[in-house]
């Protein structure tokens, strides 16, 4: 333990303070309390005090505090003063004066929080500490906190600078990947029989670049690859003759004054990729009809849309390579024999609106072999995955006729998977994980036994820490999904460290500053997410059933008739888990009669009967919905859509809530990243969306929408009432903050850009792994292949 003075963090007049917030805060009855916990508790503290207090060093300081425990006479809290940075303080509270805290080890901390929970001399003999921060030797790592999601850039600059300080190596490693480079087996760039060594190559290309200096612009490709093959030079160079010019010079410019911008410019040219395929094993995996039921969300979404946009990009740079490749990208899922009225049963199906992408089907299977016929909770498929994997590798393999060039994992399960694959076969393999429970589910580590015969998260956590440790680059939608706000903890950050008592201790779990990680935000699909004012887009039938959502007769998936259906309506749409919290705007719209006055409600949402699902979470939401509803009197001012809506139908039904000048509320406990935020914006609602997660980057407050805390249900109801009262006296209000969000989602989210930036990572990733991290991560993976066995598999047989 090391003694820190306060003058390190704290004004001195502020010392005293902090002791009185901390010693009021522990008389409490919880003894474990978390940063939301803690800044609401000190906003009274400082409201409380007489006359108020303002103390702008003690309210950074406990603004950045993400945990406390109190244990006898003192507390432990964590400290995060910088971005991604923590220190540990353990403070005496019971002795005389105000003595200076004493920082602990990550490993002491865990070892306390362990015994708060199991109790004293629960830790005798030995427990599994993990540590995966001493395989990160292989790589540079980022020192600078506002660089993290920016790993590429990074990575470009580190690589340049070797290739400048140590040309030898690196120019030989350039060229040995230049002369092994194929795709679909076939040998691009240089034809190592024609061109054996690095100073042939730079003679060539000087020869190359010369000739076609002299040759006609539009001189056809067939008699410039003629005079290239001649030369030594494979195909891959470019489409015409400027082209190729440009990307030899670029290879020329790199031998001769190697920096960041040519290295990746002449990477990006690099034809690289054309198969693809995308992991996504839980849920509903179709293209109808299955948005809403349980597990089944934003992911089938963002991965149906990724697909598209990125078999065009993939297409336009294979054509501008000079190649004639079909891209072909599939979707590795899981197949449900009892699809309940969706094509989750069929083994393969095109996916509408690409040339080749495909869903491709895969069982799983029962310890005897047999394929299991129904649809599995995401919380309970852990001890079906390896199995998948490995039949999924053989299907996929007859599927493309060669391995794919790149493997792409989702959600927990699909990363595992995509870990499996890429270790089986070699290839890249990026994360995307979509929404890392970790975070959702608040105390999930420390009380995950409690949780653990729903939830599993003994294995999920493992899951993720596994497979983010192996992916070769990690996609995040947001930069607070790495690294959180200078104030909260982000999603990967909280895998840093933790317990579960009992079970292990991570020590270090992942390495935030490495340069794998990258923020690339998914986008809308703009033919469907479009303004409701661009009326000459909008397909007149759709608008009338859309208005027949609102108004129609209720049935068996309509709950409710609205007493004035042209009230603007607070609308929401979302799965109906606990986390998304639909119940928790019910009851702030049902204590709130200015709220019923101004607004209708609308949710589109799961089921409206609780036997109408399987799912006991979705279950217990219909339950609370519906006591919300009788003890508030809500007849006649709500409307429940428990139905799976077409995406075309919710596109308009955005559009028509924003004809009615109605708003758009996403009230989540915590929100990964948040699809329907983008879409309701790009539709132009006004939103109002969870500041805890993704839309705090989504969003910037009170210019393109505004973010609610959602466990403030008061002040939820205040802004929301007030923009109403705003509306109604300055009625540009609304319009403004719409035309703001419909600028914000064209300028920042579009798959355009995603796919440009995914292909660009893929191909700088693939040569840097082949440059340097191969080799590197030899020792990690086989870490990571003894925890795979002794954590994971043992327990996963045993669900
Ligand atoms: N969605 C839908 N119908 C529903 C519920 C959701 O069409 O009943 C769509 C919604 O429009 C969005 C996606 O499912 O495209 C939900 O994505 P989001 O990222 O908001 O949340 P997730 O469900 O992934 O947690
Ligand atoms: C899962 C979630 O929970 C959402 O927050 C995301 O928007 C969605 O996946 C797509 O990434």
């Amino acid at each position: 333990m090391k003694q820190r003075p306060w003058a390190e963090f704290l004004e001195p007049q502020d010392v005293r303070p902090l002791y009185t917030f901390l010693r009021r805060l522990g008389k409490g009855e919880r003894k474990y309390l978390l940063q939301n916990d803690i800044v609401v508790a000190f906003e009274a503290f400082a409201r409380d005090a007489a006359p108020p207090s303002r103390h702008p060093s003690l309210d950074g300081f406990v603004r950045r505090i993400q945990e406390v425990i109190y244990l006898n006479d003192h507390c432990v809290l964590i400290h995060r003063h910088r971005l991604g940075r923590d220190r540990i303080f353990r403070i005496a509270l019971r002795s005389k004066g105000l003595p200076a805290p004493e920082e602990i080890t990550v490993a002491e901390f865990l070892d306390l929080r362990d015994r708060f929970v199991l109790g004293d001399g629960a830790l005798e003999g030995s427990r599994l500490r993990i540590d995966f921060l001493p395989f990160y030797d292989y790589s540079p790592l980022i020192r600078d906190p506002r660089n993290v999601g920016k790993g590429i850039s990074f990575l470009n600059r580190h690589m340049s600078s070797s290739l400048f300080q140590n040309p030898e190596k690196w120019n030989r490693s350039l060229f040995e990947f230049l002369r092994i480079h194929c795709l679909g087996g076939r040998q691009l760039l240089v034809d190592p029989r024609a061109i054996p060594t690095q100073e042939v190559l730079l003679e060539r290309l000087e020869r190359a670049v010369d000739w076609l200096e002299q040759v006609p612009a539009r001189a056809p490709l067939d008699t410039l690859t003629e005079r290239l093959h001649a030369l030594g030079f494979a195909d891959g160079w470019g489409d015409g003759r400027d082209r190729i010019h440009e990307t030899m010079q670029l290879l020329l410019d790199l031998y001769e004054a190697p920096d960041s911008q040519t290295l990746e410019r002449f990477i990006a040219r690099i034809p690289m990729v054309s198969k693809v395929v995308v992991v996504s094993p839980h849920g509903f995996f179709g293209q109808e009809n299955v948005l809403g039921r349980p597990d089944t969300g934003g992911q089938v979404v963002y991965i149906l849309d990724q697909v598209r946009a990125l078999e065009g990009y993939l297409a336009q740079n294979l054509r501008q390579s000079g190649l004639e490749f079909l891209p072909q990208i599939v979707v590795l899922t899981r197949r449900i024999p009892e699809s309940e009225g969706t094509t989750c049963h069929v083994p393969r199906e095109a996916i509408r609106g690409t040339r080749n992408g495909w869903i491709v089907r895969v069982p799983f299977r029962d310890k005897e072999g047999n394929e299991i016929p129904h649809w599995i909770s995401r919380f309970w498929i852990w001890p079906h995955l390896e199995r998948f994997a490995y039949e999924a590798k053989e299907v996929l393999l007859r599927e493309l006729g060669r391995k794919p060039d790149l493997i792409i994992g989702n959600y927990s399960d699909g990363n595992l998977v995509a870990s499996i694959l890429s270790e089986e076969t070699g290839v890249i393999q990026c994360n995307i994980a979509h929404a890392l429970e970790k975070s959702k589910y608040l105390f999930s580590d420390l009380y995950w036994r409690d949780m653990e015969d729903e939830y599993h998260f003994s294995l999920q956590f493992t899951a993720d820490l596994l497979s983010m440790n192996m992916a070769d680059f990690i996609i995040t939608s947001t930069f607070q999904e790495i690294a959180g706000t200078p104030y909260v903890r982000g999603q990967y950050e909280s895998y840093h460290y933790y317990s579960m008592p009992g079970l292990c201790q991570v020590v270090g779990g992942i390495n935030l500053f490495h340069p794998k990680f990258n923020v690339i935000s998914p986008g809308v699909d703009q033919e469907v997410y479009f303004p409701y004012h661009e009326t000459g887009r909008r397909d007149p039938a759709r608008t009338r059933s859309a208005l027949a959502l609102l108004s129609g007769p209720e049935d068996e998936t309509v709950f409710g008739t609205l007493a004035d259906p042209k009230k603007p309506p607070i609308f929401t749409i979302s799965r109906l888990d606990r986390i998304k919290n639909v119940a928790g705007l019910v009851a702030c719209y049902g204590r709130a009669p200015e709220l019923q006055e101004a607004y209708n409600l609308v949710l589109v949402a799961g089921k409206v009967a609780p036997e109408q699902t399987d799912d006991p979470e979705e279950r217990g939401e219909i339950h609370k919905i519906h006591e919300l509803i009788r003890e508030h009197g809500l007849a006649g001012r709500i409307r429940w859509i428990g139905r799976q809506l077409p995406r075309e139908e919710a596109g308009e039904l955005y559009r028509v809530v924003a004809d009615l000048r109605g708003v758009f509320v996403q009230p989540a406990l915590f929100e990964a990243f948040g699809l329907t935020v983008i879409e309701a914006m790009a539709c132009g609602l006004p939103v109002f969306a969870t500041q805890f997660g993704g839309p705090s980057e989504i969003i910037r407050h009170g210019v393109d929408g505004f973010l609610i805390n959602p466990t403030r249900p008061d002040q939820v109801r205040e802004l929301l009432a007030c923009f109403h009262r705003d509306r109604c006296e300055r009625p540009l209000g609304w319009d403004h903050v719409s035309q703001n969000a419909v600028r914000r989602v064209q300028e920042r989210f579009t798959w355009q850009h995603y796919s440009e930036q995914l292909l660009k990572l893929t191909k700088l990733y693939g040569f840097w792994r082949y440059a340097v991290s191969e080799k590197g991560k030899r020792k990690m993976k086989l870490y990571a292949e003894t925890l795979y066995h002794l954590l994971f598999k043992r327990r996963a047989e045993e669900i």
